[in-house]
Protein backbone atom coordinates (compact mmCIF):
# COMPACT_ATOMS: atom_id res chain seq x y z
CA UNK A 1 0.00 0.00 0.00
CA UNK A 2 1.31 3.33 -0.90
CA UNK A 3 1.30 6.07 1.92
CA UNK A 4 1.59 9.63 0.13
CA UNK A 5 1.97 11.50 3.55
CA UNK A 6 1.44 14.77 1.70
CA UNK A 7 1.62 18.30 3.35
CA UNK A 8 -1.54 19.88 2.91
CA UNK A 9 -2.60 23.26 3.97
CA UNK A 10 -6.15 23.42 4.84
CA UNK A 11 -7.53 26.55 6.74
CA UNK A 12 -8.87 25.62 10.29
CA UNK A 13 -11.71 27.41 11.85
CA UNK A 14 -10.14 30.62 13.70
CA UNK A 15 -12.55 29.88 16.23
CA UNK A 16 -12.10 26.87 17.32
CA UNK A 17 -8.71 26.58 17.56
CA UNK A 18 -8.46 29.40 19.97
CA UNK A 19 -10.51 27.92 22.20
CA UNK A 20 -8.86 24.17 22.34
CA UNK A 21 -5.88 26.35 22.43
CA UNK A 22 -7.46 27.88 25.66
CA UNK A 23 -8.48 24.50 26.60
CA UNK A 24 -5.41 22.67 26.35
CA UNK A 25 -3.31 25.17 28.24
CA UNK A 26 -5.61 25.32 31.25
CA UNK A 27 -5.13 21.28 30.96
CA UNK A 28 -1.75 21.26 30.27
CA UNK A 29 -0.90 23.78 33.13
CA UNK A 30 -2.87 21.26 35.54
CA UNK A 31 -1.09 18.43 34.15
CA UNK A 32 2.27 19.51 35.24
CA UNK A 33 0.92 20.14 38.60
CA UNK A 34 -0.58 16.72 38.90
CA UNK A 35 2.84 14.92 37.57
CA UNK A 36 4.51 16.79 40.84
CA UNK A 37 2.38 14.72 43.34
CA UNK A 38 1.96 11.54 41.68
CA UNK A 39 5.79 11.09 40.91
CA UNK A 40 6.86 11.26 44.13
CA UNK A 41 4.87 8.57 44.98
CA UNK A 42 6.28 5.09 45.81
CA UNK A 43 3.37 3.17 43.85
CA UNK A 44 3.91 4.30 40.70
CA UNK A 45 2.69 1.49 38.43
CA UNK A 46 5.57 -0.88 36.33
CA UNK A 47 3.62 -1.33 33.40
CA UNK A 48 1.62 0.26 30.49
CA UNK A 49 -1.67 -1.33 31.06
CA UNK A 50 -1.73 -0.55 34.51
CA UNK A 51 -0.57 2.49 34.66
CA UNK A 52 -2.81 3.44 31.74
CA UNK A 53 -5.94 1.75 33.79
CA UNK A 54 -5.76 3.92 36.70
CA UNK A 55 -6.22 7.00 34.32
CA UNK A 56 -9.40 5.30 32.94
CA UNK A 57 -7.80 4.29 29.72
CA UNK A 58 -6.44 1.41 28.09
CA UNK A 59 -3.15 0.76 27.01
CA UNK A 60 -2.77 -1.41 23.67
CA UNK A 61 -0.98 -3.45 21.05
CA UNK A 62 -1.93 -4.58 17.16
CA UNK A 63 -0.85 -8.26 18.01
CA UNK A 64 -0.45 -10.72 14.64
CA UNK A 65 -2.17 -13.94 15.35
CA UNK A 66 1.10 -15.88 14.09
CA UNK A 67 2.94 -14.48 16.71
CA UNK A 68 0.83 -15.77 19.78
CA UNK A 69 3.50 -18.89 19.92
CA UNK A 70 6.47 -16.37 20.27
CA UNK A 71 7.20 -16.18 24.36
CA UNK A 72 9.49 -13.43 23.26
CA UNK A 73 6.49 -11.24 21.87
CA UNK A 74 3.45 -12.78 24.10
CA UNK A 75 5.41 -12.23 27.41
CA UNK A 76 5.36 -8.33 27.12
CA UNK A 77 2.25 -8.26 25.54
CA UNK A 78 1.06 -10.10 28.49
CA UNK A 79 2.94 -7.92 30.91
CA UNK A 80 2.62 -4.94 29.23
CA UNK A 81 -0.86 -4.06 27.59
CA UNK A 82 -4.50 -4.31 28.21
CA UNK A 83 -6.19 -4.02 24.54
CA UNK A 84 -5.24 -5.55 21.73
CA UNK A 85 -5.63 -4.41 17.98
CA UNK A 86 -5.64 -7.75 15.05
CA UNK A 87 -3.11 -6.55 12.99
CA UNK A 88 -4.24 -7.96 9.96
CA UNK A 89 -6.84 -10.73 11.09
CA UNK A 90 -10.29 -8.65 10.39
CA UNK A 91 -9.29 -7.34 7.56
CA UNK A 92 -12.39 -7.77 5.34
CA UNK A 93 -10.09 -10.31 3.04
CA UNK A 94 -9.25 -12.33 5.92
CA UNK A 95 -12.91 -12.61 7.19
CA UNK A 96 -14.54 -13.18 3.79
CA UNK A 97 -12.05 -14.43 1.42
CA UNK A 98 -15.12 -15.69 -0.43
CA UNK A 99 -18.57 -14.06 -0.69
CA UNK A 100 -21.20 -15.15 2.31
CA UNK A 101 -17.94 -17.31 3.51
CA UNK A 102 -16.61 -16.03 7.02
CA UNK A 103 -13.59 -17.58 8.47
CA UNK A 104 -12.99 -16.41 11.76
CA UNK A 105 -10.11 -18.74 13.16
CA UNK A 106 -7.40 -16.41 13.65
CA UNK A 107 -9.11 -13.13 14.35
CA UNK A 108 -10.73 -15.46 17.06
CA UNK A 109 -7.11 -16.65 18.37
CA UNK A 110 -6.26 -12.69 19.12
CA UNK A 111 -9.69 -11.92 20.28
CA UNK A 112 -10.04 -14.95 23.05
CA UNK A 113 -6.52 -14.31 24.12
CA UNK A 114 -7.25 -10.67 24.72
CA UNK A 115 -11.02 -11.52 26.54
CA UNK A 116 -9.67 -14.10 28.47
CA UNK A 117 -7.41 -11.68 30.48
CA UNK A 118 -10.34 -9.13 30.84
CA UNK A 119 -8.24 -6.86 28.16
CA UNK A 120 -10.28 -4.82 25.32
CA UNK A 121 -10.71 -5.51 21.74
CA UNK A 122 -10.51 -2.85 18.73
CA UNK A 123 -11.83 -4.20 16.24
CA UNK A 124 -9.92 -3.14 12.47
CA UNK A 125 -12.02 -2.98 10.15
CA UNK A 126 -15.34 -3.79 8.93
CA UNK A 127 -15.34 -1.68 5.55
CA UNK A 128 -12.06 -0.35 3.69
CA UNK A 129 -10.90 0.46 0.20
CA UNK A 130 -8.09 -1.97 0.94
CA UNK A 131 -7.48 -5.24 1.90
CA UNK A 132 -10.59 -6.35 0.03
CA UNK A 133 -10.55 -9.79 -1.43
CA UNK A 134 -10.97 -10.42 -4.85
CA UNK A 135 -14.54 -10.62 -5.43
CA UNK A 136 -15.24 -7.88 -3.53
CA UNK A 137 -12.79 -5.53 -5.65
CA UNK A 138 -14.23 -6.55 -8.30
CA UNK A 139 -17.84 -5.58 -7.71
CA UNK A 140 -19.26 -2.06 -7.81
CA UNK A 141 -22.87 0.01 -7.57
CA UNK A 142 -25.53 -1.60 -5.45
CA UNK A 143 -24.37 -5.11 -5.50
CA UNK A 144 -20.63 -3.67 -3.76
CA UNK A 145 -23.08 -1.98 -1.69
CA UNK A 146 -24.67 -4.87 -0.01
CA UNK A 147 -21.82 -7.25 0.21
CA UNK A 148 -20.48 -4.45 2.25
CA UNK A 149 -23.56 -3.64 4.19
CA UNK A 150 -23.96 -7.86 4.60
CA UNK A 151 -19.89 -8.00 6.15
CA UNK A 152 -20.46 -5.18 7.86
CA UNK A 153 -24.09 -6.97 9.52
CA UNK A 154 -22.74 -10.14 9.44
CA UNK A 155 -18.49 -9.86 11.37
CA UNK A 156 -20.18 -6.97 14.24
CA UNK A 157 -22.82 -9.87 14.75
CA UNK A 158 -20.67 -12.30 15.08
CA UNK A 159 -18.51 -10.36 17.22
CA UNK A 160 -21.28 -8.79 18.95
CA UNK A 161 -20.52 -7.84 22.78
CA UNK A 162 -16.99 -8.64 22.47
CA UNK A 163 -15.90 -5.64 20.63
CA UNK A 164 -14.98 -2.20 22.74
CA UNK A 165 -14.59 -0.17 19.67
CA UNK A 166 -14.95 -1.08 15.80
CA UNK A 167 -12.92 0.84 13.33
CA UNK A 168 -16.47 1.03 11.08
CA UNK A 169 -15.27 2.69 8.51
CA UNK A 170 -10.57 3.26 7.43
CA UNK A 171 -8.89 5.54 5.26
CA UNK A 172 -11.78 7.29 3.18
CA UNK A 173 -10.29 10.13 2.76
CA UNK A 174 -8.27 11.21 0.16
CA UNK A 175 -4.58 12.92 1.32
CA UNK A 176 -3.83 16.45 -0.23
CA UNK A 177 -5.64 19.50 -0.42
CA UNK A 178 -8.84 18.68 -1.72
CA UNK A 179 -10.68 17.72 1.72
CA UNK A 180 -12.22 15.69 -0.52
CA UNK A 181 -13.19 11.62 -0.03
CA UNK A 182 -10.61 9.27 -1.56
CA UNK A 183 -11.59 7.39 -5.02
CA UNK A 184 -12.57 3.99 -4.17
CA UNK A 185 -14.98 1.69 -5.44
CA UNK A 186 -16.89 1.87 -2.50
CA UNK A 187 -16.91 5.69 -2.62
CA UNK A 188 -18.43 5.03 -5.51
CA UNK A 189 -21.51 3.86 -4.57
CA UNK A 190 -22.57 6.80 -3.21
CA UNK A 191 -21.23 8.94 -0.66
CA UNK A 192 -23.71 7.85 2.12
CA UNK A 193 -21.41 5.04 2.00
CA UNK A 194 -19.79 5.52 5.02
CA UNK A 195 -23.06 6.29 7.60
CA UNK A 196 -24.90 3.17 5.57
CA UNK A 197 -21.64 1.53 6.99
CA UNK A 198 -22.06 2.48 10.48
CA UNK A 199 -25.92 2.24 10.73
CA UNK A 200 -25.31 -1.38 9.74
CA UNK A 201 -22.59 -1.65 12.71
CA UNK A 202 -24.91 0.39 15.20
CA UNK A 203 -27.59 -2.07 14.43
CA UNK A 204 -25.67 -5.27 14.51
CA UNK A 205 -23.87 -4.65 17.79
CA UNK A 206 -25.42 -1.83 19.77
CA UNK A 207 -23.28 -1.83 23.08
CA UNK A 208 -19.55 -1.21 20.53
CA UNK A 209 -18.61 1.99 19.73
CA UNK A 210 -18.34 3.13 16.64
CA UNK A 211 -15.12 4.69 15.30
CA UNK A 212 -14.18 6.53 11.79
CA UNK A 213 -10.15 5.69 11.76
CA UNK A 214 -7.72 7.63 9.59
CA UNK A 215 -4.21 8.59 9.22
CA UNK A 216 -2.82 12.12 8.55
CA UNK A 217 -5.36 13.62 10.13
CA UNK A 218 -3.27 14.43 13.36
CA UNK A 219 -2.15 17.93 12.39
CA UNK A 220 -5.19 19.83 13.02
CA UNK A 221 -4.18 22.73 10.09
CA UNK A 222 -4.28 19.89 7.50
CA UNK A 223 -6.82 20.37 4.69
CA UNK A 224 -7.37 16.04 5.65
CA UNK A 225 -7.81 17.02 9.32
CA UNK A 226 -10.51 19.55 8.88
CA UNK A 227 -12.61 17.40 5.79
CA UNK A 228 -12.99 14.49 8.64
CA UNK A 229 -14.20 17.04 11.16
CA UNK A 230 -16.70 18.31 8.81
CA UNK A 231 -18.10 14.92 8.65
CA UNK A 232 -18.18 13.98 12.12
CA UNK A 233 -19.80 17.65 12.72
CA UNK A 234 -22.16 16.48 10.38
CA UNK A 235 -22.98 12.57 11.30
CA UNK A 236 -23.18 14.43 14.82
CA UNK A 237 -26.21 16.62 13.64
CA UNK A 238 -27.81 14.24 12.06
CA UNK A 239 -27.84 11.60 14.18
CA UNK A 240 -25.41 9.22 12.39
CA UNK A 241 -24.74 6.74 14.90
CA UNK A 242 -20.80 7.62 15.38
CA UNK A 243 -18.82 7.23 19.11
CA UNK A 244 -15.23 7.67 18.13
CA UNK A 245 -12.53 9.14 16.09
CA UNK A 246 -9.34 6.84 15.56
CA UNK A 247 -6.57 8.97 15.48
CA UNK A 248 -3.88 6.20 13.24
CA UNK A 249 -0.71 8.88 14.33
CA UNK A 250 1.83 6.76 12.41
CA UNK A 251 4.47 9.98 12.55
CA UNK A 252 8.02 10.05 10.58
CA UNK A 253 9.05 12.93 8.81
CA UNK A 254 6.80 13.27 6.36
CA UNK A 255 3.98 13.40 8.71
CA UNK A 256 5.52 14.20 11.99
CA UNK A 257 4.14 14.81 15.35
CA UNK A 258 3.15 18.54 15.49
CA UNK A 259 2.42 20.39 19.17
CA UNK A 260 -1.72 21.20 17.66
CA UNK A 261 -2.36 17.42 18.67
CA UNK A 262 -3.89 18.32 21.32
CA UNK A 263 -6.25 20.74 19.93
CA UNK A 264 -6.92 17.97 16.62
CA UNK A 265 -8.20 15.73 19.91
CA UNK A 266 -9.80 17.81 22.39
CA UNK A 267 -11.65 19.87 18.96
CA UNK A 268 -12.90 16.11 17.61
CA UNK A 269 -14.04 15.11 21.15
CA UNK A 270 -15.95 18.73 21.78
CA UNK A 271 -17.69 17.64 18.83
CA UNK A 272 -19.38 14.98 21.38
CA UNK A 273 -17.25 11.51 20.26
CA UNK A 274 -14.53 10.02 22.05
CA UNK A 275 -11.13 9.98 20.49
CA UNK A 276 -8.08 7.26 20.68
CA UNK A 277 -5.03 6.67 19.37
CA UNK A 278 -5.18 3.80 17.17
CA UNK A 279 -2.02 2.86 15.69
CA UNK A 280 0.52 4.78 17.34
CA UNK A 281 4.35 4.18 15.83
CA UNK A 282 7.36 7.22 16.04
CA UNK A 283 10.07 6.40 13.44
CA UNK A 284 13.52 7.75 14.82
CA UNK A 285 15.16 6.85 18.40
CA UNK A 286 16.79 8.22 21.03
CA UNK A 287 15.64 11.20 23.32
CA UNK A 288 13.99 12.61 19.98
CA UNK A 289 11.42 9.31 19.84
CA UNK A 290 11.14 9.28 23.83
CA UNK A 291 10.25 13.02 23.95
CA UNK A 292 7.73 12.38 20.99
CA UNK A 293 5.92 9.57 22.55
CA UNK A 294 6.14 11.49 25.83
CA UNK A 295 4.10 14.24 24.09
CA UNK A 296 1.69 11.80 22.33
CA UNK A 297 0.93 10.04 25.95
CA UNK A 298 0.25 13.88 27.53
CA UNK A 299 -1.87 15.10 24.84
CA UNK A 300 -3.98 11.49 25.00
CA UNK A 301 -4.47 12.74 29.54
CA UNK A 302 -5.22 16.40 28.84
CA UNK A 303 -8.32 15.04 26.48
CA UNK A 304 -10.46 13.84 29.04
CA UNK A 305 -12.26 11.80 25.76
CA UNK A 306 -9.15 10.44 24.56
CA UNK A 307 -9.99 6.71 25.47
CA UNK A 308 -6.65 4.85 25.23
CA UNK A 309 -3.12 4.86 23.05
CA UNK A 310 -2.67 1.51 20.71
CA UNK A 311 0.93 1.22 19.45
CA UNK A 312 1.35 -0.47 15.94
CA UNK A 313 2.94 -3.49 17.28
CA UNK A 314 5.13 -4.00 20.02
CA UNK A 315 8.91 -4.97 18.94
CA UNK A 316 10.70 -2.97 16.03
CA UNK A 317 10.87 -6.05 14.40
CA UNK A 318 7.44 -6.34 14.44
CA UNK A 319 6.40 -3.04 12.77
CA UNK A 320 5.27 -2.64 9.00
CA UNK A 321 8.01 0.04 9.46
CA UNK A 322 10.62 -1.75 11.06
CA UNK A 323 13.15 0.18 9.24
CA UNK A 324 12.00 3.48 10.71
CA UNK A 325 12.52 1.62 14.38
CA UNK A 326 9.40 3.11 15.62
CA UNK A 327 7.88 0.56 18.61
CA UNK A 328 8.67 1.03 22.43
CA UNK A 329 10.76 -2.52 22.60
CA UNK A 330 13.62 -3.52 20.43
CA UNK A 331 14.45 -6.15 17.90
CA UNK A 332 15.08 -8.54 21.06
CA UNK A 333 12.26 -7.42 23.19
CA UNK A 334 14.07 -4.96 25.31
CA UNK A 335 12.42 -1.95 26.75
CA UNK A 336 13.54 1.33 24.78
CA UNK A 337 14.23 4.64 26.06
CA UNK A 338 11.05 5.47 24.17
CA UNK A 339 8.96 3.09 26.83
CA UNK A 340 10.85 4.43 29.79
CA UNK A 341 9.33 7.80 28.57
CA UNK A 342 5.76 6.85 27.78
CA UNK A 343 5.24 4.50 31.32
CA UNK A 344 6.59 7.79 32.99
CA UNK A 345 4.19 10.27 31.31
CA UNK A 346 1.70 7.66 31.92
CA UNK A 347 2.18 7.47 35.61
CA UNK A 348 2.73 11.14 36.26
CA UNK A 349 0.05 11.99 33.66
CA UNK A 350 -3.56 13.73 34.57
CA UNK A 351 -6.68 12.75 36.81
CA UNK A 352 -8.57 13.62 33.66
CA UNK A 353 -12.26 11.28 33.50
CA UNK A 354 -12.65 8.74 31.26
CA UNK A 355 -14.81 8.71 28.45
CA UNK A 356 -18.27 9.54 28.73
CA UNK A 357 -19.91 8.12 25.22
CA UNK A 358 -23.91 8.21 25.78
CA UNK A 359 -24.76 4.48 25.51
CA UNK A 360 -26.76 4.00 22.08
CA UNK A 361 -30.22 3.84 22.63
CA UNK A 362 -31.34 -0.09 23.55
CA UNK A 363 -35.10 0.57 23.39
CA UNK A 364 -37.59 2.80 21.27
CA UNK A 365 -36.37 6.46 21.29
CA UNK A 366 -37.75 8.90 23.42
CA UNK A 367 -41.02 11.18 21.38
CA UNK A 368 -39.80 13.97 19.35
CA UNK A 369 -42.27 16.08 21.17
CA UNK A 370 -41.00 18.81 23.35
CA UNK A 371 -42.58 18.23 27.05
CA UNK A 372 -45.11 20.76 28.34
CA UNK A 373 -43.28 23.58 29.94
CA UNK A 374 -43.31 24.05 33.58
CA UNK A 375 -45.92 25.94 35.20
CA UNK A 376 -43.59 27.00 37.98
CA UNK A 377 -40.14 28.30 38.47
CA UNK A 378 -38.10 25.95 37.47
CA UNK A 379 -35.12 24.77 40.07
CA UNK A 380 -32.11 27.04 40.33
CA UNK A 381 -29.65 25.12 37.81
CA UNK A 382 -26.58 24.83 40.43
CA UNK A 383 -27.32 22.67 43.21
CA UNK A 384 -25.89 24.21 46.79
CA UNK A 385 -23.47 22.34 48.64
CA UNK A 386 -24.70 20.80 51.51
CA UNK A 387 -24.56 21.83 55.08
CA UNK A 388 -22.48 20.99 57.97
CA UNK A 389 -18.59 19.24 57.16
CA UNK A 390 -20.05 16.36 54.86
CA UNK A 391 -20.21 15.29 51.56
CA UNK A 392 -22.83 14.23 48.90
CA UNK A 393 -21.98 11.73 46.02
CA UNK A 394 -24.00 11.12 42.54
CA UNK A 395 -23.61 9.39 39.27
CA UNK A 396 -21.91 11.95 36.94
CA UNK A 397 -22.39 9.98 33.79
CA UNK A 398 -22.93 6.44 32.58
CA UNK A 399 -21.97 4.51 29.96
CA UNK A 400 -24.11 1.01 29.95
CA UNK A 401 -23.99 -1.84 27.45
CA UNK A 402 -25.12 -4.78 27.04
CA UNK A 403 -23.70 -6.52 29.79
CA UNK A 404 -21.44 -3.84 31.31
CA UNK A 405 -20.47 -0.35 31.98
CA UNK A 406 -18.30 2.70 32.92
CA UNK A 407 -19.88 5.24 35.57
CA UNK A 408 -18.13 8.46 36.90
CA UNK A 409 -19.05 9.79 40.12
CA UNK A 410 -18.97 12.75 41.64
CA UNK A 411 -18.10 13.59 45.04
CA UNK A 412 -19.35 17.36 46.22
CA UNK A 413 -17.60 18.63 49.72
CA UNK A 414 -20.22 20.26 52.16
CA UNK A 415 -19.44 23.61 53.60
CA UNK A 416 -16.37 22.95 54.86
CA UNK A 417 -13.20 21.36 53.16
CA UNK A 418 -12.75 17.90 53.40
CA UNK A 419 -8.91 16.26 53.68
CA UNK A 420 -10.48 12.62 52.56
CA UNK A 421 -13.83 11.66 51.50
CA UNK A 422 -15.17 7.83 51.56
CA UNK A 423 -18.23 6.80 49.39
CA UNK A 424 -20.15 3.96 49.64
CA UNK A 425 -22.46 2.24 46.73
CA UNK A 426 -24.21 -1.07 46.35
CA UNK A 427 -23.98 -2.37 43.34
CA UNK A 428 -26.60 -4.09 42.08
CA UNK A 429 -27.10 -7.49 42.43
CA UNK A 430 -24.83 -9.75 39.56
CA UNK A 431 -22.96 -6.76 39.07
CA UNK A 432 -19.12 -6.25 39.64
CA UNK A 433 -16.40 -3.91 39.54
CA UNK A 434 -13.63 -4.73 36.67
CA UNK A 435 -11.39 -1.74 37.37
CA UNK A 436 -11.49 1.77 39.38
CA UNK A 437 -9.49 4.79 38.82
CA UNK A 438 -9.28 7.96 41.03
CA UNK A 439 -10.20 5.97 44.05
CA UNK A 440 -9.55 2.54 46.29
CA UNK A 441 -12.41 0.26 46.18
CA UNK A 442 -13.21 -1.85 49.33
CA UNK A 443 -14.42 -4.93 47.34
CA UNK A 444 -15.52 -5.78 43.77
CA UNK A 445 -19.87 -6.36 44.47
CA UNK A 446 -22.13 -5.36 47.18
CA UNK A 447 -21.43 -2.71 49.39
CA UNK A 448 -18.42 -1.44 47.97
CA UNK A 449 -16.67 1.79 49.56
CA UNK A 450 -14.41 4.05 47.44
CA UNK A 451 -12.20 6.02 48.94
CA UNK A 452 -10.02 8.75 47.57
CA UNK A 453 -6.47 7.89 46.15
CA UNK A 454 -3.55 10.28 47.79
CA UNK A 455 -3.91 12.88 44.67
CA UNK A 456 -7.54 14.15 45.08
CA UNK A 457 -8.69 13.48 48.70
CA UNK A 458 -8.70 17.55 49.63
CA UNK A 459 -11.56 19.12 48.41
CA UNK A 460 -12.54 22.26 49.26
CA UNK A 461 -15.67 23.62 50.04
CA UNK A 462 -18.20 23.07 47.85
CA UNK A 463 -15.79 21.65 45.66
CA UNK A 464 -15.54 18.36 43.66
CA UNK A 465 -14.01 15.74 42.85
CA UNK A 466 -14.52 12.68 40.79
CA UNK A 467 -13.61 8.76 40.70
CA UNK A 468 -14.88 5.94 38.16
CA UNK A 469 -15.11 2.55 37.90
CA UNK A 470 -15.77 -0.41 34.86
CA UNK A 471 -17.87 -3.39 35.67
CA UNK A 472 -20.16 -5.82 34.60
CA UNK A 473 -23.92 -6.04 34.82
CA UNK A 474 -25.84 -2.84 35.46
CA UNK A 475 -24.66 0.65 36.33
CA UNK A 476 -25.65 1.80 39.72
CA UNK A 477 -27.75 4.86 39.80
CA UNK A 478 -29.00 7.76 41.82
CA UNK A 479 -26.72 9.16 45.18
CA UNK A 480 -24.80 7.49 47.50
CA UNK A 481 -23.65 7.64 51.05
CA UNK A 482 -20.37 10.02 51.24
CA UNK A 483 -18.64 10.81 54.59
CA UNK A 484 -15.64 13.50 54.87
CA UNK A 485 -13.13 13.71 57.05
O1 LIG B 1 -0.16 0.30 6.80
C1 LIG B 1 -0.14 0.51 8.18
C2 LIG B 1 -1.54 0.53 8.73
C3 LIG B 1 -2.26 1.77 8.22
N1 LIG B 1 -3.60 1.85 8.77
C4 LIG B 1 -4.41 0.68 8.62
C5 LIG B 1 -3.71 -0.58 9.07
O2 LIG B 1 -4.51 -1.69 8.82
C6 LIG B 1 -2.38 -0.71 8.39
O3 LIG B 1 -1.77 -1.92 8.87
C7 LIG B 1 -0.97 -2.58 7.93
C8 LIG B 1 -0.35 -3.81 8.56
O4 LIG B 1 0.51 -3.40 9.59
C9 LIG B 1 0.44 -4.59 7.51
O5 LIG B 1 0.87 -5.83 8.07
O6 LIG B 1 -1.78 -2.95 6.85
C10 LIG B 1 -1.05 -3.53 5.80
C11 LIG B 1 -1.99 -3.74 4.63
O7 LIG B 1 -3.20 -4.29 5.04
C12 LIG B 1 -0.44 -4.85 6.29
O8 LIG B 1 0.38 -5.39 5.29
C13 LIG B 1 0.01 -6.65 4.84
C14 LIG B 1 0.70 -6.89 3.52
O9 LIG B 1 0.20 -5.93 2.58
C15 LIG B 1 0.41 -8.26 3.03
O10 LIG B 1 1.12 -8.50 1.85
C16 LIG B 1 0.78 -9.28 4.10
O11 LIG B 1 0.38 -10.56 3.69
O12 LIG B 1 0.46 -7.61 5.80
C17 LIG B 1 0.10 -8.92 5.42
C18 LIG B 1 0.47 -9.88 6.56
O13 LIG B 1 1.81 -9.76 6.88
Amino acid sequence: MKYAFARASGRPATRLRSRSALISAVVGLSLVATSVVVASSASAATTLGASAAERGRYFGAAVAANKLSDSTYVGILNREFNSVTAENEMKIDALEPQQGRFTYTNADRIVNHALSRGWKVRGHTLAWHSQQPEWMRNMSGTALRNAMLNHVTQVATYYRGKIDSWDVVNEAFDDGNSGARRDSNLQRTGNDWIEAAFRAARAADPGAKLCYNDYNTDNWTWAKTQAVYRMVQDFKQRGVPIDCVGFQSHFNAQSAYNSNYRTTLSSFAALGVDVQITELDIEGSGTQQADTYRRVVQDCLAVPRCNGITVWGIRDSDSWRSYGTPLLFDNNGNKKQAYNATLEALNAGGTTPPPTTAPPPTTAPPPTTAPPPPTTAPPPTTTPPPGGSGCTASVASVDQWNGGFVAQIRVTAGSSSLNGWAVTIGLPSGSALTNTWNANPSGTSGNVTFRNVSYNGSVGAGATAEFGFQGTGTAPSGSFACSGS
